[in-house]
């Protein structure tokens, strides 16, 4: 080993490794990983998968990709023998941020189980140069700042394929740039991200703001502009075209180059559609093939067999529309087609709410994905139930044969062997290493649950990476916390149906307890990890409280000594990776019925923790699975949240003046103590938003919460050895989360990939 990293340092600087500084190296092991990961690709046979996604939240690379290409062990053990640390190396990678959340990460997940089971799969995205925006708080504020993450040594590499795109009349040239896909024990895959050669960070002015009418310079800066005007929705619209049609260029002319005639695109290709934004490849599929000769009903014909639908949320809120005007503007090569479909789809039903273009020339994007794909599937059973059920009931009737449930997965590599490499080798000690290729095999671990020193060992695991947090935490942001303590973690985007503000009710309530007298049996760390879109002024108001109660707590020496709370800045995926090994209470507390699946429960699951959590998304199936014992499950069912809106009786103002507890927590968020530390105007926003609206129903569900909460609590103070029994149970169960499960029924159900 130390002699091919050698030699690529004598190409890079030509410096013997002892020498070479940590760049240096870390370019030089990038180098060697790219011509390793090129030494694994294959040509398609058969059908392959494009899986189109505007984010792809893929994490730091180097040590993922050197796990997987089976490299990891020698690369780090050499690394030592010359003094040198593959920790320190992976500090110095920076993360891409490309993605919000769990939609990105989902999408990072596949492209790595697709390419450990063999099976042909690139991804495609768009190159943002700045990618979500980097997060810090400022007197307990969320500031937004630009993320650069490209550099000279980074793992996107230009290639020499354009593909010219229209956009508003104006001619763009989308350049390829490629990223290495590794799977473990796999094959090499590709993640194709299109950027324009023009694009220039020079114009951003103050934070993340910049002039949004220069598409030519800032087309992708960054990932989701704000779109609270205009010209930032245009350009969202822009890029989503830009992605849907350098997306199509690509793949016909893969086809065509592997033979495909085009009247048999779906034997060389399958489309994943993730979400709606990259929906236009539709259209845009149906403009290419017109160009091409094929008439218009036979081309939409060829590309509902080759498309497929993923639907990601239920939130009305968060379903695309567009204006036609908009479409117009910005993709007018479109417009006729859209109206075409339009038409197509009014012909296969009288129901006017499910046509394609609604009465207020607004184009429907979901709508256009049911009615021209093959395949529309839900992330969760309980989600794609409600889908069939409720929100998309309508289309169900119409195409009951297109719907399926594909439940979420986690790709195990990065989310244990690679997070919690403690973990990864004790339960290899314990069942040997099936389980990495296989993940049903951790339930090899269930009759160890009777095994008391196998438990303390498990305890003992937590604790080490609770230690190991702590100093990350210590390092990152200068906060001390007790690794003796209990720890409970929510992160994940900030939404109020994800019900932050839930937890920090709580928090209130347990402070005011304990200043009242009433103890808690175990000191508690809160973690949060939360971004809030920039122009979502609810969702950074939560964030402010929750950094304010923090300096609260702070100062307040008897109550500081049984809780804290610690917001961690910037969650990404490689804060992720450091807290979830070392949580012992996973909240996934969204309203019922919101939360599509959720995927962090997953791997708090894997990693060893309980999970406080709604009957809502995937914790539905975590629940199934571990049994009741071993969860807790709090708060109104889906159904009942469902019935809660429909009698539109719900007044918080009601829950709020009926129960003392609510009311005490309600009115601390704007007493003395939170308006020293925080702004008037954002706490009060937030009190008069659950006292007077409270749309994610927080009130109806802080008594069960706050009950459930306490025992948990009670129980990991009272009894630690059956907490860690229950930890291995969950551990054993999260087998069916793997991303390689998710992927293989895809592909048995939807994708068909490979074969002649
Ligand atoms: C988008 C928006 C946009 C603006 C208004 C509010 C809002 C609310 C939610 C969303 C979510 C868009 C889609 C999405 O990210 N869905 C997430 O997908 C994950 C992977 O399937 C899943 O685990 C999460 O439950 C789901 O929220």
């Amino acid at each position: 080993m130390a002699e091919q990293i050698q030699k690529r340092l004598e190409q890079l600087c030509g410096k013997p490794l002892r020498q070479a500084a940590d760049g240096e190296l870390y370019a030089a092991l990038l180098r060697l990983t790219e011509e390793r990961a090129g030494e694994r690709r294959r040509e398609a046979q058969g059908r392959k998968l494009y899986y189109l996604s505007a984010e792809f939240l893929v994490g730091k690379l180097l040590s993922n990709n050197l796990i997987n290409l089976g490299l990891y062990d020698a690369v780090r053990d050499c690394l030592a023998n010359a003094g040198k640390s593959l920790a320190d190396l992976e500090e110095l990678e920076p993360e891409p941020s490309l993605g919000n959340g769990g939609l990105g990460r989902l999408a990072a997940c596949f492209l790595d189980s697709l390419a450990a089971l063999d099976l042909p799969g690139d991804g495609i995205g768009l190159l943002y140069h700045c990618g979500l925006f980097r997060q810090r708080l400022e007197n307990n504020c969320q500031r937004e700042y630009p993320d650069r993450w490209l550099s000279e040594s980074c793992w996107a590499r230009p290639t020499d394929i354009a593909y010219p795109v229209e956009l508003g009349g104006r001619v763009f040239q989308a350049r390829l740039y490629r990223l290495a896909v590794t799977g473990y024990e796999g094959r090499t895959n590709c993640l194709d991200l299109f950027d324009l050669d023009t694009v220039d960070e020079s114009i951003l002015q103050d934070g993340i703001s910049m002039d949004k009418t220069r598409i030519d310079r800032n087309l992708t800066l960054f990932l989701y502009p704000d779109d609270s005007d205009r010209a930032g929705r245009l350009l969202r619209l822009c890029q989503q075209y830009l992605l849907a049609s350098a997306g199509a260029q690509l793949i016909l002319a893969e086809c065509e180059a592997r033979g495909c005639t085009l009247r048999d695109l779906d034997r060389y290709a399958a489309i994943q559609i993730n979400d709606t934004h990259p929906s236009m490849v539709i259209p845009e599929l149906i403009r290419l093939l017109g160009q091409r000769g094929i008439p218009f009903q036979e081309a939409a014909e060829i590309v509902t067999r080759t498309c497929a639908y993923t639907n990601h949320t239920i939130l009305a809120e968060a379903l695309e529309t567009w204006p036609m005007a908009d479409l117009e503007q910005t993709a007018p090569q479109l417009a006729p087609i859209i109206r075409q479909l339009d038409g197509l789809a009014r012909a296969r039903t009288a129901d006017a709410s499910l046509a394609v273009i609604d009465g207020e020339d607004r184009v429907h994007m979901a709508h256009m994905d049911i009615h021209f794909t093959h395949s529309t599937n839900g992330v969760a059973a309980l989600h794609t139930e409600i889908l069939k059920t409720s929100e998309l009931a309508g289309f169900y009737r119409l195409y009951p044969q297109r719907f399926n449930n594909k439940t979420n997965g986690i790709t195990f590599r990065r989310w244990l062997l690679a997070c919690n490499p403690r973990l990864a080798a004790e339960i290899e000690r314990l069942i040997g290493p099936g389980f990495k290729k296989d993940a049903g095999e951790l339930e090899k671990l269930l009759p160890l649950a009777e095994d008391a020193a196998a438990l303390r060992r498990l305890g003992r695991i937590k604790a080490e990476n609770k230690q190991a947090l702590a100093e990350w935490l210590f390092r990152r942001q200068g906060v001390l916390t007790d690794p003796g303590a209990m720890f409970s973690i929510q992160s994940k985007r900030l939404h109020q149906y994800k019900r932050q503000q839930l937890n920090l009710l709580f928090l209130i309530h347990q402070y005011l307890e304990l200043l009242a007298g009433h103890g808690t049996p175990v000191k508690q760390v809160y973690l949060f990890g939360a971004k809030a879109a920039p122009a979502y002024t609810l969702a950074k108001d939560i964030i402010h409280a929750l950094a304010a109660f923090a300096r609260v707590l702070e100062e307040t020496p008897e109550a500081r000594r049984w809780m804290q709370v610690v917001f961690v800045e910037n969650y990404n995926v490689t804060a992720a990776e450091k807290m979830i090994p070392a949580c012992d209470l996973s909240e996934q507390i969204s309203l019922a019925g919101k939360e599509a699946s959720g995927t962090g429960n997953m791997k708090f699951m894997l990693n060893g923790a309980l999970t406080l959590g709604t009957m809502d998304g995937a914790n539905v199936e975590i629940a199934e699975r571990v049994g009741p014992e071993n969860i807790y499950i709090f708060g109104q069912s889906a159904a009942q949240v469902l019935k809660r809106y429909a009698s539109k009786s719900y007044c918080p103002r009601e829950w709020y003046e009926a129960d003392p507890n609510i009311r005490r927590a309600v009115d601390f968020l704007t007493g003395p103590e939170m308006l020293r530390h925080g702004q008037a105007e954002s706490l009060f926003r937030l009190r008069d938003d659950l006292t007077g609206k409270d749309w994610f129903q927080t009130l109806p569900d802080f008594n069960a919460y706050l009950v459930r909460k306490r025992q948990a609590i009670a129980d990991y103070a009272a009894r630690p050895l059956d907490w860690q029994r229950r930890c291995l149970i969950n551990i054993a169960k999260a087998g069916f989360f793997s991303s390689d499960r998710t992927i293989a029924e895809y592909d048995r159900d939807i994708w068909h990939l490979g074969g002649a």
